[in-house]
């Protein structure tokens, strides 16, 4: 059976649970939108967020639940929570203080940082939409510009005052991590997953495209800001993760 899974792109909520379903060879067909296109899609299945799937009679709308869903197909030497019990609470509650923390900080840094770019944005959403949203999104991108830029209430002070959050928390892993490759045990787990999926919009790993941008595609005063980030002990290992366990 295929699923279905309902995405904003470049979401990294949605990248998370992308990861889950590749990890656990589940078919999926991916309906993608771009932001709040995507509540023509979301709301009618009960969210007002993305991802949603659709398996059959079953429909997630967290991705934590995507990702437990993924795990109970996945053999015993990959699933992403662990069997002993302390190491699984860790796990589950590393992922929930990453969901909670983690993903608005870099959704909004990285809307702090491409509103102020038009040509940016626009390369972000155009890459990611299908046909007839293109179309749409090309006659009114700056509309939907300003409405995020109004939403996640875009400002270069809200931007550096971001930063110093994310390297503090950054600095929890860090600390988290120590000299370990991995956050929780002694292998690759969902709070692994989660942290590097969550800071795609602030790293923008090699393997992956923010819609149509890669780093390669950064300008320099944007790609200073997120190099500093990769070079962080947490930074690295986000990137880490992304070359080893994403594809
Ligand atoms: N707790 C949710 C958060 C998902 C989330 O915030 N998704 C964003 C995309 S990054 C969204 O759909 N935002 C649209 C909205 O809030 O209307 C999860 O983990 O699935």
């Amino acid at each position: 059976m295929t699923a279905r899974l309902v995405t904003i792109g470049p979401s990294h909520y949605c990248e998370k649970a992308r990861w889950a379903l590749d990890r656990a060879g589940i078919g999926y067909r991916e309906s993608v939108y771009l932001p709040m296109l995507h509540w023509g899609a979301s709301l009618p299945l009960g969210s007002r967020t993305v991802p949603v799937l659709v398996h059959g009679a079953t429909k997630l709308t967290e991705s934590s639940a995507i990702v437990a869903f993924a795990d109970e197909r996945l053999p015993a030497e990959k699933k992403l929570y662990p069997s002993d019990v302390h190491a699984r609470a860790e796990v589950l509650a590393l992922e929930k203080k990453l969901d909670d923390e983690l993903g608005p900080l870099t959704r909004r840094l990285a809307y702090c940082m491409l509103v102020p770019r038009p040509a940016l944005f626009a390369k972000v959403f155009d890459a990611s939409a299908p046909p007839l949203q293109q179309r749409l999104f090309r006659r009114g991108h700056g509309l939907l510009r300003g409405a995020m830029g109004r939403a996640f209430k875009v400002s270069p002070k809200a931007e550096a005052r971001l930063l110093t959050k994310l390297h503090a928390l950054f600095e929890e892993i860090a600390l988290t991590l120590g000299d370990k490759p991995f956050l929780v045990g002694d292998s690759f787990s969902a709070a692994d997953l989660t942290f590097a999926a969550l800071t795609t919009p602030v790293l923008l790993p090699d393997e992956f495209r923010l819609g149509g941008v890669t780093h390669h595609d950064l300008p320099d005063d944007m790609r200073a800001t997120i190099d500093a980030a990769r070079e962080t002990r947490a930074g690295r290992h986000a990137l880490a993760m992304y070359a080893s366990h994403r594809h």
